[in-house]
């Protein structure tokens, strides 16, 4: 390994924002400090970066391989050597009972670009398996598919954050960026500095809410029923572009039609919304020359995610917004790398650049890249939850290998899910730390984390931008890119697996190559100049060319299908999968605080993070129904299990509905694993629950 520098910059181990930071090594410790010249945060950090090197010399973090003792069922200390030999007879038994797909992988959307590319290759090359997914399937997949069909393309923000600032009115469908994305919260103020207007759409008033012009308060699942109604009332003000719509788009006349029956006073009855606070929000778009809807998880996460986004983006289109300048419909996506991590080929049914895995010439081309033949490669395997359901059932895979992901924590239904996880052969996780999954696995391997490290990331806005190591790793722990090449080699991969990033970046350009996600044009040198890079970034195709500038707006000219229009597509809204009755009265959404990332696999073991815990969020009026106080105990059950926690009896949130972070173990135990049709994304944000004190 490399040096260390004594000041390095680099990014966020945490969220999509990828904030820069610089690392000093004062002494024996690394502190964070401010880089203000990176334009995305400008030297701000939210606490959780502040506070990202807390997990360097913890005692917690894992130095050796661990392997479970056969005698005493515990898991042990064990050298690399055997751990990786063990692993890898694992994988062959599992394979010579059960053909190639009785091993799995699940990668995550946190993983740099380099180890995603990795993952995706050592699946299809290595162990020959259909069976790879990712818990982005869980994060802005529904975003994603609604992307695909109505631009042809999917890039979270097909413009950089900052544009925010120079909209009118930007309407945040279900994200809490003051608590998700702090740094992000100041384009929401600048934009009212200049005059312009926000708009946040929560069952809760958040701190984003503190910052908006208008909250709307819906009931949890019903943001799709909104953008139905807001789409009518422009119709009916005579607020469609309609020249732009007749020359950027297909299919409105259907959309229009299907809206004419959604009338205020219905999309009051549906979503609880008032029906003037509804036509508030159409006046405020109907007369706004810039509008920008932004959704997150809140307007995802539901079984009918992929056609709540679609009903916005056709809001959006409708008023000729998409593909205008500082205007149009974005996704805020969520993990460090949950851009990128979508692009290399860890999900089921792609290959790297965006290519679809039952396309023959991304086949041919991908694999000639590998140096294998286009026909050794799998096809399509499960999307992540039905992958995670298949485990260890008769025709499912035997042994699943994780990189990346706290699964016990994050999946929906989780005690269902952790009992697959237990019914394998064997379970393999590679971590920095003994998260919950880990736990209960057969072998651990521990691995570098973020500052140890180099590779890319992808932030929310289709930047690539380069994490520099800073500081040696501890003795013991290995590169995930290292883990991959050891195994690949001892299953005999046809080809060698190289474990320099920069090297896999250079490779993974090559594989990208002519694909939607093209990173062909992009090196570690010109990252480091020029504050990241945005995707499509294709190389000149003369090699004395100039290189391409990269893209950091999107659809200025024409969309990505195939006729360069947009889709409108007409949907229908059909609401949360469980419906509220009388033994679960409640709707239960769940989400996020600020001091804590995902599962808190990293940040509870930050001391600094550790002010809050686990609690239920409920109104004061449905608090005195059920006799609960403020920081008492309060249990909520749901179909699927019970958790206990202190009540916070607040007045900011329904009275129908509770709130509980998912960062501690609990919250999904409760939660409902409906999926999304075409995103399979499971249904985090509703379920129907009953609270008691
Ligand atoms: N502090 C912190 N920041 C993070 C993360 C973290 O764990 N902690 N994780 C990162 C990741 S991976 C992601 S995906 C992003 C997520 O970022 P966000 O999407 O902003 O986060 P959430 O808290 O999951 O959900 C946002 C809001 O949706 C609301 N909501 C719940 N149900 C509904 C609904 O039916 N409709 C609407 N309109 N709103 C609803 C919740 O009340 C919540 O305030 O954050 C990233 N940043
Ligand atoms: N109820 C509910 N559940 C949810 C959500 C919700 O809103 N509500 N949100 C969903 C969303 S949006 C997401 S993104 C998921 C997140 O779910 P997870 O991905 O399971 O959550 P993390 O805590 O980020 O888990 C990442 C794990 O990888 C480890 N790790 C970190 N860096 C590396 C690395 O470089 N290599 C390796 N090998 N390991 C590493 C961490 O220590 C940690 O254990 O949760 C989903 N689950
Ligand atoms: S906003 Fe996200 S990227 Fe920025 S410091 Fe906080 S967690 Fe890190
Ligand atoms: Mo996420």
């Amino acid at each position: 390994m490399s040096s260390p520098n004594t000041s390095t910059r680099t990014h966020c181990p945490y969220c999509s924002l990828q904030c820069g930071m610089t690392l000093e090594t004062v002494g024996r410790t690394l502190e964070v400090r401010p880089w203000s010249e990176f334009p995305v945060n400008e030297g701000a950090l939210c606490r959780k970066g502040w506070t990202a090197t807390g997990l360097r010399g913890h005692r917690e973090r894992l130095t050796s391989p661990l392997v479970r003792d056969r005698a005493t069922g515990e898991l042990r200390a064990a050298s690399w050597d055997e751990a990786l030999d063990l692993v890898a007879a694992g994988i062959r038994a599992a394979q010579e009972k059960g053909g190639p797909d009785a091993v799995a992988v699940f990668g995550g959307g946190g993983l740099t670009n380099e180890k995603a590319y990795q993952l995706g290759k050592f699946a299809r090359v290595a162990l020959r398996t259909s069976q790879i997914d990712y818990n982005g399937r869980w994060c802005m997949s529904s975003a994603a598919s609604a992307g695909n069909q109505a631009f042809g393309l999917d890039r979270g923000l097909p413009f950089p954050l900052a544009d925010v600032e120079r909209t009118d009115v930007v309407v945040l469908v279900g994200s809490n960026l003051a608590e998700t994305m702090p740094p992000a919260a100041r384009h929401l103020d600048r934009l009212r500095e200049n005059g312009g207007h926000v708009v946040v759409i929560d069952p809760r008033v958040t701190s984003t809410g503190d910052r908006a012009d208008l909250v709307l308060q819906p009931v949890p699942g019903t943001d799709l029923a909104l953008a139905l109604g807001v789409l009518h009332l422009i119709v009916a003000a005579g607020a469609v572009d309609e020249d732009y719509v007749s020359a950027r788009t297909t299919g409105f006349d259907v959309v229009r039609r299907s809206v004419a029956a959604w009338w205020p006073e219905r999309v009051e009855r549906v979503t609880g919304i008032a029906a003037s606070e509804v036509r508030a929000l159409a006046t405020l778009l109907a007369g706004a020359d810039k509008v920008m809807v932004l959704s997150a998880r809140g307007a995802e996460q539901h079984s009918q995610g992929t056609a709540t986004v679609l009903a916005w983006i056709n809001v959006a289109l409708a008023l000729g917004m998409c593909g205008k300048d500082a205007a149009g419909y974005g996704c805020l996506t969520g993990q460090g790398n949950g851009q990128g991590g979508r692009e290399h080929g860890q999900k089921a049914d792609q290959l790297p650049g965006y290519r679809m895995i039952d396309d023959p010439a991304a086949r041919e081309h991908v694999a000639a890249v590998w140096g294998v033949p286009p026909e050794s490669l799998p096809g399509k395997g499960r999307s992540a939850y039905e992958l995670l359901e298949a485990l260890g059932t008769d025709d499912g895979p035997s042994a699943l290998l994780v990189f990346g992901s706290n699964i016990v924590v994050s999946a929906p239904n989780a005690t269902h899910v952790t009992e697959r996880l237990e019914a394998l052969d064997l379970l393999i996780v590679a971590d920095v730390v003994l998260s919950e999954t880990a736990a209960i696995a057969d072998v651990v391997l521990p691995v570098t984390q973020w500052a140890e490290e180099t590779g890319t990331m992808t932030n929310l806005e289709g930047r690539v931008v380069l994490r520099s190591q800073a500081v040696t790793a501890p003795r013991g722990v290995r590169s995930d890119l290292e883990v991959l090449q050891g195994l690949a080699k001892r299953l005999d991969s046809p080809v060698p697996f190289a474990s320099d990033p920069e090297e896999v970046f250079a490779e993974l350009g090559l594989a990208s190559r002519g694909g939607r996600a093209d990173y062909s044009g992009i090196t570690y040198d010109r990252i480091r100049d020029e504050h990241g890079v945005f995707w499509p970034c294709p190389a000149p195709t003369n090699p004395t060319g100039d290189p391409h500038p990269g893209t950091p707006r999107m659809f200025l000219d024409a969309f990505a299908t195939p006729d360069g229009r947009a889709r409108f597509h007409a949907v229908e809204h059909r609401g949360g999968a469980e419906q509220p009755c009388a033994d679960y009265p409640v709707h239960l959404t769940t989400g996020r605080v600020l001091a804590q990332y995902q599962t808190g696999a990293q940040t509870r073991r930050v001391r600094a993070l550790a002010d809050t815990g686990p609690f239920v969020e409920l109104h004061p009026m449905l608090a005195r129904r059920i006799g609960a106080a403020d920081g008492e105990p309060v249990e909520v059950t749901t179909r699927r299990g019970t958790m206990t926690a202190p009540a916070r009896v607040v007045d900011t949130i329904r009275p129908d509905t509770v709130f509980v972070p998912f960062h501690w173990v609990g919250a999904n135990r409760l939660t409902n694993d409906a999926l999304d049709p075409a995103s399979r994304m499971p249904e985090f944000k509703v379920c129907a629950a009953r609270v008691r004190a």
